[in-house]
């Protein structure tokens, strides 16, 4: 059996949770590799909108595991009020969900180093999500994090402490930075007792298990490709390999294990937080786009920047990746349009240039579009492509041309009911 990958080409919220909610029946396992709460993955069904950030969208179907892989951090305080969110639902927990031993813990003081650490950026602040990812994953590469293995240990509460007695070392440094730790360090702690209760496992021989005994595994990627952090728009990106190669290293799964990489893209562009973003649109296109597209983040609440499609990043985000078929998410929002516009090669320096430059943030980027015909009309009663506008149809056939990779999937709203299986 083979590890599928499904994972966002943009900047993040492409709708990843919906369609791995949706793909799950499919499946026995969905596992999260990278990331962490920084993440907001929507849900909707039966009238009811879920927001997970770090339990696998796969939860609310029966009879499949959801792993949150190694390569995932993990905030005990943040895991621990998704557990109550999902306490109305009757899910069996303890046999449903596995955490892996490996996976990095978020302490309290992480959180407080990435808002220091923003603060005093000024201008040049990332935009993160301040959820304490940055720190964390620099703790696990600078081998001194604090792992979920190590709850179990007696000599957690000295580790703790002494990484803590290291953060405060920093925050020193950090003047007009004030906190009080004593609270959150009090909510941190009843939270890992919560962690110790639930299935923590080794869980790279557990996924290599299961891919012998011909069960099949989905890997819901987090964040998206541009954010990834060698291969995003650096330093604007996150702390983690968003990108398809992630998936052996946070998962234990060695590379030819993978099998099918589904691609996920908005029929326009979004990002959340700074740094280059080419397309993006400063007028009234770009906020009729924020409103009826819904752009506001799912963890903070901070509304996205919005712009045209952009296929030289797409390209890019296609081959770094391996995509084998691509989903494209909210043609809907895009109903509002009579025209659509679609980058297709920028401009740098008065020449063409068909790729996403190195120094992207600093050289002047000027997109190139074309304009093609929209279809609007409402989208959003659509139950088959079947029945889809031509317009749409040949918005597709168009993307197809230029990505070279098949479109099999189009959403045209949040439900999961609306999910056209195309060819
Ligand atoms: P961080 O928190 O340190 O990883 O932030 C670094 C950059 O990565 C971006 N980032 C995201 N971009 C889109 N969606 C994300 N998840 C939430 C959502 C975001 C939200 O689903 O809407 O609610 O604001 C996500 N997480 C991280 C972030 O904006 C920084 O640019
Ligand atoms: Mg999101």
């Amino acid at each position: 059996m083979k590890v599928d990958v499904l994972l966002g080409l943009q900047w993040g919220d492409e709708g990843k949770g919906k369609i791995v909610d949706v793909l799950t029946p499919k499946y026995n396992v969905i596992a999260r590799f990278q990331g962490g709460p920084n993440a907001g993955h929507t849900l909707e069904f039966e009238g009811i909108k879920h927001v997970l950030h770090t339990i696998p969208s796969g939860i609310f179907r029966e009879n499949v595991l959801n792993l949150v892989g190694n390569g995932v951090v993990i905030d005990p305080v943040i895991f621990r009020k998704e557990l109550e969110k999902l306490a109305p639902f009757n899910i069996d927990i303890k046999n449903r969900l596995l955490i892996s031993k490996k996976a990095h813990l978020i302490l309290p003081t992480h959180r407080l180093l990435d808002a220091a650490s923003e603060a005093a950026k000024g201008k040049k602040k990332i935009g993160s999500t301040l959820k304490g990812i940055g720190p964390t994953y620099m703790d696990k590469t600078g081998r001194n994090g604090l792992r979920v293995g190590d709850i179990f240990l007696p000599t957690f509460k000295e580790k703790y402490d002494a990484l803590v007695e290291k953060h405060e070392g920093i925050l020193k440094h950090h003047e007009d930075f004030e906190y009080n730790l004593e609270e959150l360090e009090k909510e941190w702690m009843e939270a890992i007792d919560i962690l110790k209760n639930l299935t923590c496992v080794d869980s790279e021989t557990f996924i290599n298990n299961c891919l012998r005994e011909g069960r099949s595994v989905l890997a819901e990627g987090a964040q998206g490709t541009l954010l990834d952090i060698d291969f995003g728009t650096y330093p604007y990106v996150t702390s983690s390999n968003t990108v398809s190669a992630g998936t052996c290293t946070g998962l234990g799964v060695a590379p030819n294990t993978i099998g099918n990489i589904i691609g996920i893209f908005k029929a326009y562009c979004t990002r959340v937080g700074s740094g280059p973003f080419p397309t993006e649109l400063h007028d009234e296109d770009g906020e009729k786009i924020r409103v009826e597209g819904g752009e506001f983040g799912a963890t903070t609440g901070r509304p996205r920047r919005c712009g045209w499609i952009d296929l030289p990043a797409l390209r890019y985000a296609i081959m770094i990746n391996g995509v084998t078929e691509l989903s494209m998410m909210k043609a809907d929002v895009l109903s509002i349009f009579e025209k659509i516009k679609v980058c297709t090669h920028y401009i740098m320096d008065g020449k063409k240039i068909d790729y996403l430059p190195y120094d992207i943030d600093s050289v002047d980027v000027k997109p190139v579009y074309e304009e093609v015909k929209g279809w609007n009309t409402d989208l959003t009663q659509l139950r088959s492509m079947k029945e889809a506008p031509q317009e749409l149809k040949d918005y597709i056939a168009y993307l197809e041309e230029h990505l070279e990779v098949p479109i099999t999937v189009v959403s045209v709203g949040p439900d999961r009911a609306q999910t056209l299986d195309y060819r």
